[in-house]
């Protein structure tokens, strides 16, 4: 009896693996063809694409518990559904007496704990990698206000800006340069940051309780006021990438977006450099200029899905 039993539930394990592959595939070509870079796109599934090297690591430890959750849920089901035909009240008249198995308690009780444990290590690994800091290459200080946020880059000679987001007519304006600038995400002054280098953002907040995040950096860190949380990435791709206040913070919460921009070393440099002078004006027209040509590579890719 105890055998046939198990020898069903090897059975159903099986068809659980072969369900969880399923799912798998499908949930992985979903992910690929509607998750986009640096904001949401209409009725996406996946995630925003990861361009940071803990973004890679959270999608994958995500790709990952996900799988296990599928399999254990389809598993627990085919057990169930079996139970219940199996040993219904017609087919199975005189109940058996079984109260105990040691096998099978022990192997329910070992198995979780090994999940447990395949879990744990590569969690592990991740909480490593978002907390054991790279030598940054350029540190930003980020606080949060009620509701905007304010960037300030130490080690670049201590200029700072706010970043507001754009209004309906300014982001008319900048359409017309040919700018893109999405509603409730796109701001009067983003932070700009180099391509492939470590940056290290220390985040504050200046009244209540904010979150800097943006999804495709893996970034996400609570502003606390009279407190310095820090957070890194290293954006191996050069364009524009949004997120959001992620901490409830008042009536405005919902608008006080987060844009970084991230550039060539070359354009930093300039950009930067411009900062450092106060001519923001300069300043403004660079990443102007950068703007329209990576909106003109976005558009370049949408009417060529198939060269992704
Ligand atoms: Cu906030």
């Amino acid at each position: 009896m105890i055998r046939r039993l198990l020898g069903s539930a090897r059975s159903a394990a099986a068809m659980a693996a072969a369900a969880l592959a399923t799912a798998i595939l499908a949930v992985a070509s979903a992910g690929d063809v509607l998750a986009a870079a640096g904001q949401p796109v209409d009725r996406q599934i996946g995630m925003q694409d990861a361009v940071t090297p803990v973004a890679h690591a959270i999608h994958s430890f995500h790709d990952m518990v996900n799988g296990l959750i599928i399999a254990i849920t389809v598993f627990v089901m085919i057990l169930m559904l079996y139970v219940m035909v199996r040993f219904r009240e017609s087919a199975n008249p005189t109940p058996s007496k079984t109260a105990h198995n040691t096998m099978i308690e022990i192997a329910w009780t070992v198995i979780p704990i090994m999940i447990l444990v395949v879990i744990a290590v590569p969690s592990f690994r991740l909480l490593n990698l978002q907390y054991a800091y790279p030598k940054p290459d350029l540190t930003i200080k980020a606080t949060g206000y009620q509701w905007y946020w304010s960037h300030e880059y130490p080690d670049q000679g201590g200029f700072s800006f706010d970043s507001l987001m754009l209004q309906p007519d300014e982001i008319a304006a900048l359409k017309a340069k040919g700018i893109n600038a999405p509603r409730n995400l796109a701001v009067d002054n983003e932070v700009i940051v180099p391509v492939n280098k470590n940056v290290h953002v220390l985040v504050t907040a200046g009244d209540v309780l904010h979150n800097w995040t943006v999804p495709s950096f893996g970034s996400k860190t609570d502003a606390v006021p009279g407190r310095i949380n820090a957070t890194w990435f290293r954006a191996e791709k050069t364009g524009v990438y949004y997120g959001q206040c992620s901490e409830l913070c008042g009536k405005d919460h919902a608008f006080m977006p987060i844009a970084v921009r991230v550039v060539t070393d070359q354009v930093f440099a300039d950009w930067s450099a411009a900062m450092k002078a106060k001519v923001k004006k300069r300043a403004k027209q660079i990443i102007e200029q950068v703007a329209i040509e990576d909106a003109g590579k976005q558009v370049a890719n949408a009417s060529a899905p198939a060269a992704r």
